[in-house]
């Protein structure tokens, strides 16, 4: 394929085109004709190429094509859109830039073209009335984004903070006099009405300059460790409250860090002050959707990681407040509440409890909040009431989680006036082919115009996005990002999104989430091993019998097992991994598997896709006759005694593998990694990111099995030769996750941007103004409107259900 190189300079595809055309203009007429040829289509790029392919048959004539412009063009195409004699080419050379080009079949004469056009030309294909209509809505979120300083490389997207920080810090700069907005910030930081670090005596920049000098001298006269209170009074009447620190040595510090900044601000230093300030304590996080719970949830529909994720995520959020406001010198209780659907019938959960302490923290608490009573579906509850009252004040930061929590999220942090944050490691849009333009034949199943519509409001809204990997923001060179894919859309006979999101605004952040280390640690510390568990775990890998938690059996115990462990989803792709097994012999031949999944009696299940890969599970056992070789286990529910069995696999010099066709993030991942078994990954989503292939770890193929199989295979048998390289692999997944994927890592980046974004919103105070007047009327008659057809199930309770 040609490089980048082959497009001159910096100039855009459209400029190059011209001499595409004289390169190679027999070729490119051919293939011109053969794409219009069918008439009016969109083609995607695997079918731009196919065809080509079948106009330019001889092999070494393609490639001299494809080393090309042409080439390189066709490389980058998303899709084109064919109105004959016209193909209209969406191209992207990078992650986030996008061009549009429209090429006569013709006398192949190239001109560039708005995204407005383009989205124009591709709804002509749907509703052609509409697409004409002068008036047809268009929704530009970037028209009134007039002063948000943006990014350009792809390579920085996802880093928002360090250049919110770097932004920030060139506005305070120069002189004096321009750090003022960071002492009104200053002064108007309190908890609960209490004030903090400022008081009015210090209301300008130079006045606290000049009082910060007074203060060190004051400071490095008393012993480190005086506590804050013995010097309180005084430093209240020259203008400071406390938050500072908890000893005369920390406060300071953070003191000496400010003094800095005034001095001559730098993103460094900048960056080290906000993570001091006192600004965070209360955080609400939204996560409506499947049955929020503690125990029992795991597999109920909807619910999967996420649940871990936010559990997860509020004991390290706690953790790190509590720190943070000891050493603050506060006495202040964090407290988070996670906001979540109160469920009546509750399958036996706690999902039907209002609300529910979580384990493992000290204030944290689950909030559920009903949807429906006895007396049927409710209109309205007011959460916001009942949060203010619990909290006994507002919360500082509001996060919200996927399509329905993010966009509640949005109008409570709007009518509080705090800062929003949003989640959503798995967008719906990208998930289905052309799932906007073909809007009106989907949505009745899946409503998806007021989704995108909801998710694009909360993607604007929010002022800072915490996403897991870069490919959930930008993808990668070939696949656009799913916050990308909002970049422009349209709902033909509805509206025509010509900006929804700009992946280059610095709001995009990457924080990946961790595993809980005192469940998930290495199989080498024999001292914490959980070998309570181990007759259970005996039990259920190596036991002859089939129940109902086990079916299949291991012959040969000695061999290592690979191990997997998902739910029984077709994009999971458990049914692959015991496909790829199944005709493998060498691999066969090399290891066991054991995977955890589901359940067998497809009967019992209610989901579609669960029912099929169940089937398909029992007839690939069959096809390759895997009993003796395979142990297919039953979704598991305890996550230490999961915690306990990858140890167990790592004892086998076993391996993990995660073949999913499609994967987010990919928690199991990083649970094995830390367990110190080494792990195969999907290429495909965030596990590309996660592990280092060859390094960490290796990337597997899911539409390759033979080459996945046989890459697993390699490293068995060289395992079996030199016992030394499978320790490699699993010390560097340990040293892989210690330097990246730690929730103690994420609790510090995720406040650390509450901190600086809740600072940013205030310096941009006009800008999110503009914005949220903007999205105000957007939500107000549009949203809600489209709102208003979606069915609601029943307004009638729900009936009992009597026991046939
Ligand atoms: N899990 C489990 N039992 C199962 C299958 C999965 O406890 O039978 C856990 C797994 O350990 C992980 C989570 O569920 O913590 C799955 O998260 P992941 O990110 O891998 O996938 P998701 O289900 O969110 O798509
Ligand atoms: C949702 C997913 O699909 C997974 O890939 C993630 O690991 C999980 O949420 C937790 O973030």
């Amino acid at each position: 394929m040609a490089s980048a190189a082959a497009i001159k300079g910096s100039e855009s595809i459209a400029d190059n085109m011209p001499d595409a055309r004289r390169q190679s203009r027999y070729h490119m007429k051919r293939c011109f004709a053969k794409y219009v040829e069918k008439g009016r289509r969109i083609i995607k790029l695997h079918h731009l190429m196919s065809e080509m392919e079948t106009v330019i048959d001889d092999k070494a004539e393609r490639t001299q094509v494809l080393e090309g412009v042409l080439g390189y063009i066709l490389c980058s195409t998303q899709e084109a859109v064919v109105i004959p004699p016209h193909v209209v080419f969406s191209i992207r050379p990078n992650p986030g830039y996008w061009e549009f080009v429209k090429v006569s079949s013709e006398d192949l004469s190239i001109e560039g073209i708005t995204v407005r056009d383009f989205l124009k030309y591709k709804e002509t294909l749907y509703d052609e009335n509409w697409s004409n209509d002068e008036n047809a809505l268009e929704v530009d979120f970037r028209a009134i984004d007039f002063s948000t300083p943006h990014l350009t490389l792809s390579s920085s997207i996802g880093n928002g903070i360090n250049y919110v920080t770097k932004f920030t810090t060139s506005k305070l700069a120069g002189k004096l006099e321009n750090a003022q907005p960071l002492v009104d910030y200053l002064l108007s930081l309190n908890h609960q009405g209490e004030q903090l670090i400022l008081n009015e005596t210090l209301n300008t920049a130079s006045k606290l300059q000049a009082a910060l000098i007074v203060t060190d001298v004051h400071l490095s006269a008393l012993p480190k460790d005086t506590p804050f209170q013995n010097f309180e009074l005084r430093f209240k009447e020259w203008g400071f409250e406390k938050g500072w620190g908890d000893t005369a040595e920390r406060t300071k510090e953070t003191m000496g860090i400010l003094a800095e900044v005034l001095q001559a601000p730098d993103p460094l230093i900048m960056d080290r002050f906000f993570s001091r300030l006192p600004t965070i304590f209360n955080v609400v996080i939204f996560s409506p959707h499947g049955y929020f719970g503690q125990a029992d949830v795991l597999g109920l529909p909807d619910t999967g990681g996420q649940v871990v994720y936010i559990l997860d995520q509020v004991k390290a959020l706690e953790e790190e407040l509590l720190v943070r406001i000891k050493q603050q010198g506060l006495t202040v209780k964090p407290q988070i509440l996670v906001v979540t659907r109160l469920i009546p019938e509750a399958r036996g959960t706690k999902c039907n409890q209002e609300l529910e302490p979580i384990n493992g923290t000290k204030y944290s608490n689950i909030l559920r909040v009903p949807f429906r009573t006895e007396k049927g579906i409710l209109r309205r509850w007011d959460a916001t009431a009942k949060i203010l009252d619990l909290m006994e004040g507002k919360p500082d930061l509001i996060i919200g989680n996927y399509t329905d929590g993010n966009l509640v999220a949005s109008l409570m942090a709007n009518k509080l006036g705090i800062t929003q944050a949003t989640i959503a490691h798995a967008l719906e849009k990208t998930k289905y082919e052309d799932s906007d333009i073909n809007w009106k034949a989907l949505d009745p199943k899946y409503h998806f115009s007021c989704q995108f519509l909801a998710d694009t409001i909360s993607m604007n809204a929010t002022d800072f996005v915490i996403a897991s990997t870069y490919q959930e923001i930008a993808g990668s060179k070939d696949r656009p990002g799913q916050y990308e894919s909002h970049t422009a859309f349209t709902f033909p006979g509805l509206c025509r999104v010509v900006s929804g999101i700009n992946v280059f605004d610095p709001k995009f952040n990457i924080a990946a989430p961790g595993a809980d280390q005192s469940v998930y640690f290495p199989y080498a510390e024999k001292q914490k091993r959980l070998t309570s568990f181990h007759p259970a775990i005996e039990e259920l890998l190596f036991s002859k019998e089939d129940d109902n938690e086990h079916i299949g059996f291991l012959v040969d115990r000695k061999k290592p097992i690979i191990f997997s462990m998902a739910r029984l989803d077709i994009v999971k792709n458990i049914t692959g991994l015991v496909e790829w097994y199944g005709k493998n012999k060498r691999l066969r031949n090399l290891v066991n598997l054991v995977v955890v999944g589901g359940f067998f009696d497809p009967s019992k299940s209610k989901d579609r896709e669960e029912i099929a890969e169940i089937k398909k599970m029992h007839t690939l056992i069959e096809k390759y006759e895997l009993r003796g070789q395979i142990r297919w286990i039953a979704a598991q529910t305890d996550r230490n005694r999961n915690g306990e069995l990858y140890r167990c696999i790592a004892d086998t010099r076993g391996a993990f593998v995660q073949p999913a066709l499609y994967e987010a993030f990919g928690l199991t991942v990083i649970e094995a990694m830390n367990c110190g078994l080494p792990t195969f990954a999907t290429n495909q989503g965030g596990p590309a990111e996660i592990i280092v292939d060859g390094i960490s770890g290796f990337h597997i193929d899911p539409n390759n099995g033979d080459e996945a199989s046989n890459k697993i295979a390699d490293f068995f048998e060289k395992s079996k030769t030199d016992a030394a390289y499978w320790d490699r692999f699993s010390k560097a997944g340990l040293q892989r996750i210690y330097e990246c994927y730690t929730w103690k890592i994420y609790a510090n980046k995720v406040l650390n941007m509450g901190s600086t974004y809740t600072f940013w919103r205030q310096l941009n105070k006009e800008q999110k103004q503009a914005k949220q007047r903007y999205i105000q009327m957007f939500f107000n008659l549009q949203y809600r409107n489209l709102v208003k057809d979606v069915p609601i199930p029943s307004d009638e309770p729900e009936q009992p259900v009597v026991p046939k």
